[in-house]
């Protein structure tokens, strides 16, 4: 059966004008985009969204450079879509991304790293709930 995750294009990214690069991986990759929008989060939506990360040294760098500019929030559907997804995205860490990933490709630093998703099941729901209203996901 088909899964769901949230994928985030960070305001890096969509300042360098690589939406359309990253949306091509997801597509190569087979994970199809069903829901998608551009947001640009408050500081509080950005501190909400990442609340799990509250107590990490690196929270309030990251919740003010989340909230800099606009991102693109998709859904992106396959059979194990949560798994493929982050194999696709690579390591956190640009530098530690292997070749060919997204992050390996134009994550700039361990905190702008390109994109974000979604790491399991539960998250992935919820993430997805942050974002879209279930009459604005279109699976076929
Ligand atoms: P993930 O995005 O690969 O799941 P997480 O550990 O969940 O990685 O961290 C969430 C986000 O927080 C990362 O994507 C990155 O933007 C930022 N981040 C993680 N670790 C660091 C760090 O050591 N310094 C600065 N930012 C970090
Ligand atoms: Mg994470």
């Amino acid at each position: 059966m088909a899964e769901r995750t949230l994928s985030i294009i960070k305001p890096d990214a969509v300042a360098r004008g690589l939406i359309g690069e990253i949306l091509r991986k997801f597509e190569a990759a087979g994970l199809k985009i069903v829901a998608a929008k551009l947001v640009h989060l408050t500081p509080e939506r950005a501190r909400a969204f990442y609340a799990v990360h509250e107590q990490r040294p690196f929270f309030a760098s990251l919740t003010e450079y989340m909230s800099s500019g606009p991102i693109l929030v998709s859904v992106l559907e396959r059979k194990g879509a949560i798994m493929k997804n982050r194999e696709i995205m690579g390591a956190t860490d640009p530098a530690k991304a292997s070749p060919g990933t997204i992050r390996r490709e134009w994550g700039k630093d361990v905190e702008k790293n390109a994109v974000h998703g979604s790491d399991g099941a539960e998250t992935a729901a919820s993430e997805i709930a942050f974002f879209f209203k279930p009459n604005e996901i279109h699976s076929s």
